[in-house]
């Protein structure tokens, strides 16, 4: 579906839930909330199923949009969800039944009746914008929330995804006249003390392979709960190791605390596919972001990713 033929879709139905991706970020949260107001806007009914990850950075954009329980008869769109392992424990019933998908990601699946995908945008938020300023105005509201969906998915335009058109988008969303200056400040230029309690134990027990291009960090439990950490001090710590310089691949690894390891992978562009690294490990993502939840030790999955990585640099 091209972004007009996503416009069209939702100016005609009603009644709309929007689902966010698990461990959920600017990105996802960004887009629900955008796309929620510019339905309700319209006078449509819309809500974003509650997501229960979400983290204290993101919960000021959801106010007054969430539901629990479904609405009747109600059309799902899911924003910024690349496949079906990706839905949250609420979104669950919702597997087989999301009738549009809005994504930007490479690896998408297409578990839904209809996708409006470009993977060339450096975010959802932009497709996102792309399709409602079709139908909607975009107030200081909506621009907010999709401004926070493309500089958070873009590292605050330092990611190699940046790109001219990402700028243009956030021009355009500054311009619907919301302040930037305290969301960038939030966003990109303030720290827990929590937090760089965990950035210097993840430096501490950094491991560096390959001449130093490759970084391993490991996030345990046992440091999360020496530090008192909540998720929210751990937001995006996984663009921590590639600030190293000469670091090239940066792998984060993270205890669940459930016997999973959640492993976050960030490449330079055109030194090792990202994506290609975490599809071996059952994840996917981008060429220069991707992910892999894996059951097993610190250890064990230490290996694989290691193992992952030799594997499509030789391949
Ligand atoms: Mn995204």
């Amino acid at each position: 579906m091209t972004p007009q033929e996503a416009a069209a879709f939702l100016t005609a139905h009603d009644n709309y839930l929007i689902l966010t991706h698990v461990r959920p970020d600017g990105d996802t949260i960004g887009c629900g909330a955008g796309l929620c107001r510019a339905l309700r806007q319209i006078g449509k009914t819309a809500y974003i199923l509650e997501n229960p990850e979400i983290t204290d950075l993101y919960t000021g954009y959801v106010e007054g949009l969430t539901i629990r329980a479904e609405p009747v008869g109600c059309t799902v769109v899911s924003v910024d969800i690349a496949s079906r392992s990706l839905f949250t424990d609420l979104a669950q019933p919702y597997l087989d039944r999301v009738d549009l998908a809005i994504d930007h990601h490479p690896s998408q699946e297409f578990f839904a009746k209809a996708t409006c995908l470009d993977s060339k945008r450096a975010a959802c938020g932009q497709l996102v914008l792309e399709i409602v300023k079709q139908f909607a105005d975009i107030t200081p509201e909506i621009g907010e929330a999709l401004y926070v969906a493309i500089s958070t998915d873009c590292g605050c335009f330092q990611y190699s995804n940046t790109d001219a058109s990402a700028h243009r988008a956030a021009a355009e969303l500054m311009e619907s006249g919301f302040d930037p200056y305290p969301v960038n400040r939030k966003l990109f230029r303030t720290k827990t003390f929590k937090r760089l309690k965990l950035e210097s134990m993840l430096t501490a027990g950094m491991e560096l392979r390959d001449g130093g291009a490759t970084a391993l960090v490991f996030l345990t439990r046992k440091m999360i709960e020496e530090v008192g950490a909540g998720e929210g001090d751990m937001d995006n710590i996984s663009a921590f190791v590639g600030q190293i310089e000469g670091v090239k691949n940066g792998v984060t690894l993270k205890e669940t605390g459930d016997g999973h390891v959640k492993i976050s992978l960030r490449t330079d562009p055109g030194d090792l596919n990202a994506s290609r690294v975490c599809a071996l490990l059952g994840g996917g993502g981008h060429a220069a972001a991707a992910g892999a939840m894996m059951e097993g030790t610190m250890e064990d999955v230490r290996q694989a990713v290691i193992g992952a990585m030799k594997q499509v640099r030789n391949g």
